[in-house]
């Protein structure tokens, strides 16, 4: 719409102006051409995942939901790698394990890096009823909104190519991190497994982006993106090409330029380990009785009813902008 408006407006200015020298140069700062998220396509991405069943390592429900992920980027038009490694947990759980990963424009040596986990966690440990403590989580906003956006995003990039090459990323076993009750140390790393995998033998060899991004719950009703702690000490301009872009799209609210906790998540990982500059998307709500994160976070009620199209349409948008204005 914005972008045929614009053009619409060249013309008209070019038209107005008759034979005199008119030129398009003359109309204010003309934007890339972005394409436009359809948030309705995100929202169907993360039924289908969640009409899996919690994506739980181990299960049948994770390895058919792997199988479809890597399916659909390749569907997608993107060039696709699947890693299959296992990882061993805080409790001593041997999990089978797939990244999987995607790339557009992959001889460009200018490359983004989108990054979600895409696991679900096994066990709804921050459940208001403790009868839902031992149960999985449907995740549908913690996982699958990720993935979805991402994907929805790579639907866009199949139809309309960005100038930099960009690579989709989908790591496992994100969230088998320990609850509060657990008796012994809690170590940063006992969270996000698939990512320090990926960061340790990454798909290619010697592998670098300029920066990365990561979604973690970006469909929550409610979200508040703030800037993540880890994510402006370790890539501070990138966090502000990001909340800038969204200011532009009148998206201040709901990225406002605050700053929110230290979150230990797949991007820590990017960051200490791959030495990519990495940032995280991730609700800060500091009044939300039950969580930072939101009130849906480690229960059984993340799930699709809880998921608000128009959070996961402002994060799309946020990040085609910002992926169709990087120069090469
Ligand atoms: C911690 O709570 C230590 N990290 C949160 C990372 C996370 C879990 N993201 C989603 N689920
Ligand atoms: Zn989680």
């Amino acid at each position: 719409m914005k972008n045929s408006a614009l053009i619409l407006t060249a013309l008209f200015v070019a038209i107005s102006c008759g034979g005199r020298k008119a030129s398009v140069s003359a109309i204010p700062a003309t934007r890339a051409d972005v394409p436009e998220f359809n948030a309705d396509s995100a929202f169907s991405y993360i039924k289908h995942q969640t009409d899996f069943g919690p994506r739980v390592p181990n299960t049948e429900s994770h390895k058919k939901c792997a199988a479809w992920l890597s399916k659909k980027l390749y569907e997608l038009g993107a060039e696709c790698a699947v890693q299959h490694y296992s990882t061993v947990t805080f409790d001593k759980t041997e999990l089978d394990c797939y990244n999987v990963i995607g790339s557009y424009n992959p001889q460009s040596t200018t490359r983004i890096l989108l990054c979600s986990h895409w696991d679900s966690r096994p066990w709804a440990d921050n459940d208001p009823d403790p009868a839902n403590w031992k149960k999985p989580v449907d995740a549908a906003n913690d996982g699958a909104s990720g993935v979805a956006v991402i994907l929805e995003i790579a639907r866009q990039m199949q139809a309309k190519l960005p100038e930099i090459g960009v690579d989709c990323i989908f790591l496992d076993a994100e969230d088998w991190g320990p609850g509060d009750d657990f008796q012994g140390q809690h170590l940063e790393s006992y969270w996000g497994l698939g990512t320090q995998y990926w960061a340790r033998n990454p798909h290619k060899e010697g592998y670098k982006a300029r920066y990365a991004i990561l979604l973690d719950m970006v469909g929550g009703k409610g979200a508040k993106f703030c800037r993540e702690g880890y994510s402006i000490m370790y890539s501070k301009p990138v966090v502000d090409k990001v909340w800038s872009a969204a200011g532009r799209l009148g998206y201040g609210s709901l990225f406002p330029p605050v700053d929110g906790g230290y979150v230990t998540d797949d991007h820590y990982f990017i960051n200490n380990i791959a030495r990519i500059s990495a940032i995280d998307i991730v609700p800060y709500l500091p009044n939300c009785k039950e969580s930072s994160f939101g009130p849906t976070w480690h229960t059984t009620h993340d799930n699709i009813e809880n998921i608000d199209k128009k959070v996961l349409e402002a994060v799309g948008k946020t990040l085609l902008e910002v992926i169709y204005n990087e120069k090469p």
